[in-house]
Parts: structure tokens; sequence; C-alpha cells
């Protein structure tokens, strides 16, 4: 007898479409697990997780860090993306070769042709770590989609309405999915429910969140 190694128990994964312009692209990052952990470390190295403070002055629970030509910060000044880490005072680091093409190969089979992010938020959740409900509306282009890749711990994501009040959808994001984001629901309010405790090869205790912005037109 011969096993087959390549048998029917791993079936494809199909592109889920949670509304028009949102499609969960299911283990999209998998294959490139290797690259993007070195590259991850890489950048938290020069510029480290923190927990930045909202402008209402509350310490955030995810813990963030940036790489390309912008930064997204917050402090009791407000909320603004910024060419400088305001921790070492230097720009932030070169977005990793690994992270431009999967985010543009992601876009790409979105059906967003020649994306190229300039930005790249890094979130970190314990257990506990969450988002609450909001709108990502700090970008001048609102034409460019936003893709999010999920490493390590599975999270929770909220995926609500135009107004604030709109009931929420449940969408469990697992480690290498991606999803793509743009058009009409660009400015959604979206959220993550607090992080469960686990364990993952890739992020032991955490959740890693990727987030590609192209901020500036
Ligand atoms: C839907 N981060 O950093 S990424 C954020 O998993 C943020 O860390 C979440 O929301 C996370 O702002 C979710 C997915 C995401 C990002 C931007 C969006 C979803 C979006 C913009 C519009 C609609
Ligand atoms: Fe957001």
């Amino acid at each position: 007898m011969t096993l087959d190694l390549f048998a029917a128990d791993t079936p494809e994964l199909e592109d889920e479409l949670l509304d028009p312009g949102a499609v969960v692209l299911r283990g999209f990052a998998s294959a490139r697990e290797a690259a993007l952990k070195d590259d991850v470390a890489r950048v938290t190295a020069a510029a480290p997780f923190r927990h930045l403070i909202t402008p209402g002055g509350f310490r955030m629970s995810v813990a963030m860090t940036n790489c390309g030509e912008l930064g997204w910060v917050s402090d009791r000044r407000g909320y603004r993306y910024d060419p400088v880490d305001p921790e070492s005072g230097a720009r932030w680091p070169a977005l990793p070769d690994s992270f431009l093409a999967l985010a543009r190969d992601a876009a790409a089979r979105a059906g967003y042709d020649g994306f190229v992010p300039d930005a790249c938020l890094i979130n970190r959740y314990a257990p506990g770590a969450r988002l609450s409900m909001h709108q990502d509306r700090d970008e001048k282009d609102l034409r460019a989609p936003i893709v999010s890749v999920s490493l390590g711990l599975p999270a929770v994501f909220l995926w609500g309405g135009d107004a604030r009040a709109d009931k929420a959808r449940r969408v469990a994001l697992h480690h290498g999915d991606v999803v793509v984001w743009g058009g009409p629901s660009r400015l959604r309010f979206h959220g993550v429910l607090a992080l469960k405790d686990g364990e993952h090869p890739f992020a032991g205790g955490h959740r890693i969140n990727l987030t590609f912005r192209k901020v500036r037109p």
C-alpha cells in the first residue's frame, strides 16, 4: 500500500467574502511564516513594542510598533502618522521585502493591483489585550486597501457597520489568515475581542497582527 501524502485531509481553503470590498484569504501567509518571523524579530529589535497612550490618557492593552516610511502613533496630543519613532528619535525600520511582497500579493489576489504600502503597524496582543470598536480614518489615501496579517494565537475579530452602534459579526482569525479591506468596507467600524490564553509556535503566548496601509496618496 502507498501512502498518499497529499490526500484530501488538506482541503483547498476558499476565500471568504465578508462584504463588498472585504475578503478573508485563509492561510495566505502560512507558507511565508519563516521569513515573516525573522523579519518581525529584526524590526522589533530596532523598534521595540510599546504601549501607547490614547489622547484620553489610557494605556492601550495592545503593544505596538511600526516599520515603513510612516508609523502610527498615539499620545496625549492625538493620533498621527510620524516618520520618526518617538521612543528613539530615529526613522522607523524599513519595510522588509517579505512584508512588501506579502502585502502586494494579498492585495492583488483581492483585486487591488499595484498596492505599495508606506506604513506597517505591528500589533502584539497578550492574553486579555483587546481593541475596542473604531474606524481607521487617519490615512489620507482612502482609495488604497488595508491588508491585515494574523500570526500566532487566534483572535475573534469584530466586523461592524458604518455606525458605532451597528451590530458586529464575529470572525475568527487564525495564524496565517490575511484580510484585505477596501472600497465600501474601508470605513467600517471594527475591533478585536480580548485574546484568550494559549501557546503557539510562531509567537508563544501572543497574537501578532501586521496592518499594511498606504497613508500618503
Ligand atoms: C476594517 N487592528 O490596528 S487589523 C488597527 O487585528 C486594527 O490588530 C486589528 O484594527 C488587529 O487599526 C485589525 C484589520 C483591519 C484593519 C483596518 C481596517 C480591519 C479594518 C479598516 C477598515 C475596515
Ligand atoms: Fe483598525
